[in-house]
């Protein structure tokens, strides 16, 4: 059986059970099923808010929800009904409720903020009126490892809400509606990476994606054909893109295209005039900024303290000259969005031509630049990044927003075990907590699994 029909088995599986569950929680079946799956980001880091590039793939774990909408004439028509299988304070179940038409930023908290946050967007745009929902959501994507389970739950619930109301978006609306819905009813000033990747990954590829225009390629990712794994590394350090540190981060790459006199960093490190119609890795030109010279900011070496990252760090970084104008703080950030954005490129160019290991190298160079130019990391993903890469890894990296969170690692399959026991060891060695490890595979985007709702069927094909 191959691996995409064993998962679709245990999806349907996993289905069943939710709707055995949602049948026994409200007393009535569902109207359907739907699956959005979590995130690791291969490489471009930090560049999805400055218009730049990303290169993604969602993960073979998913979120789920089980979704009924109630009819005018219950008693409860304008209130959503929630539960999820994920239960912070322990017990089997926790819940949340809100009026569709009382939602206001922070007037839902915890994980129901996620679901509320998208009725909130839906029911701003012309035309679309939500009427009160039932949803259960089970997950399998880690909560809190910088994998994106929380962008999970929202895309699960706009895809399943899209379908039910035959709201006909497509990923790209859907991709920014859910980021709006993080940005203004969750608060996080997230970017749009997550949430395209979780609509729009496809198995065995991932998603190549332009943030500026949302165009988008899947770009084939052949693990298995060259004997290799990613293996996600879980630090277990709590991570929220709601506080201080990635919100700093974003305020300073803003403030540093308004000094340069740009929309966007992006506009620094491309040459979209040379574009051809389609959207492929040759139509974008890594360029160098404007005022290239010799006196740009210094290269910084190691945070003080933090283990040294095994392997040469590889990528054509542009020049740039934003001394003049930027601190050095400020200099460091952008140098590395532009770096990466000219990582993100050549990982593509690679992936073209087969080059998995060259794509290692630069993974290891994205991680050297977030920790030390935009200064993102911690000392657990640091020492996870190294350990993995002295015990054989080809390339490794955090992965996500950082703070926290998890780090990747490309492995050869015949080195997993070494790799994983080397990174326990040295998480022990410095009395740290256990770290997860497990390996990912590229799978698919947002779907729906089951449909069981008659007065919905014409909606749902419609979509
Ligand atoms: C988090 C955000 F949600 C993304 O939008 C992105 O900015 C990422 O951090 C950093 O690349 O996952």
């Amino acid at each position: 059986m191959t691996y995409q029909s064993t998962a679709r088995t245990s999806e349907r599986a996993r289905a069943e059970r939710l709707t055995h569950r949602f049948t026994e929680l409200f007393g009535h079946a569902p109207h359907g099923i739907w699956r959005a799956p979590g995130r690791v980001n291969l490489i471009g880091e930090h560049t999805d808010y400055n218009d730049g590039f990303v290169l993604p793939f969602a993960i073979d774990r998913a979120a789920m929800v089980a979704v009924r909408l109630k009819s005018g004439s219950e008693s409860t028509a304008g209130t959503a009904d929630l539960a999820s299988t994920y239960a912070p304070d322990g017990g089997d179940l926790s819940r949340a409720r809100f009026s569709i038409d009382s939602l206001t930023p922070g007037s839902v908290d915890g994980w129901g903020a996620y679901p509320a946050g998208v009725v909130y967007v839906l029911i701003g745009l012309d035309g679309a009126e939500v009427p009160g929902f039932e949803l259960l959501v089970d997950s399998t994507v880690p909560v809190g490892a910088g994998l994106s389970s929380s962008h999970a739950v929202e895309v699960a619930t706009i895809v399943a809400l899209n379908d039910l109301l035959g709201l006909g978006l497509s990923h790209p609306d859907l991709a920014r509606l859910t980021q709006r819905a993080e940005n203004e009813f969750v608060g996080a000033p997230t970017g749009i990476m997550d949430q395209s990747a979780s609509l729009m990954g496809r198995a065995g590829g991932a998603l190549f994606l332009d943030c500026r225009t949302l165009e988008s390629e899947i770009v084939p990712l052949p693990l298995a054909e060259h004997g290799l794994s990613v293996l996600v590394i879980d630090s277990k350090v709590a991570h929220s893109h709601a506080d201080g540190g990635y919100a700093a981060r974003r305020a300073s790459c803003e403030r540093a295209a308004t000094a340069l006199g740009i929309t966007s960093l992006r506009d620094l490190s491309t040459a979209d005039d040379a574009a051809p119609a389609t959207f492929s890795a040759a139509r974008i030109v890594p360029g160098s900024a404007p005022n290239t010279a010799a006196d740009a900011a210094p290269v910084t070496g190691p945070v003080p303290g933090a283990p040294p990252i095994t392997g040469t760090p590889k990528t054509d970084v542009p020049e740039l000259d934003p001394l003049d104008v930027l601190d050095d703080e400020t200099a460091r950030r952008v140098r590395h969005v532009l770096s990466e954005n000219a990582r993100v490129l050549e990982t593509v160019q690679r992936l073209r031509q087969g080059d998995l290991s060259g794509v290692g190298e630069l993974m290891t160079a994205s991680h050297v630049s977030l920790r030390d130019d935009y200064e993102v990391s911690c000392l657990e993903l640091d020492l996870a990044v190294d350990a993995a890469l002295n015990a054989g890894a080809i390339g490794a990296r955090m992965t996500g927003g950082g703070f926290g969170g998890s780090a990747i690692a490309l492995v050869h399959e015949s080195q997993l075990d070494q790799v994983r026991d080397a990174v326990l060891k040295t998480f022990a060695d410095h009395e740290l907590q256990t770290p997860d490890t497990f390996t990912v595979l590229p799978a698919d985007g947002a779907q729906l699994i089951a449909f069981a709702g008659p007065g919905c069927q014409e909606n749902v094909r419609r979509s």
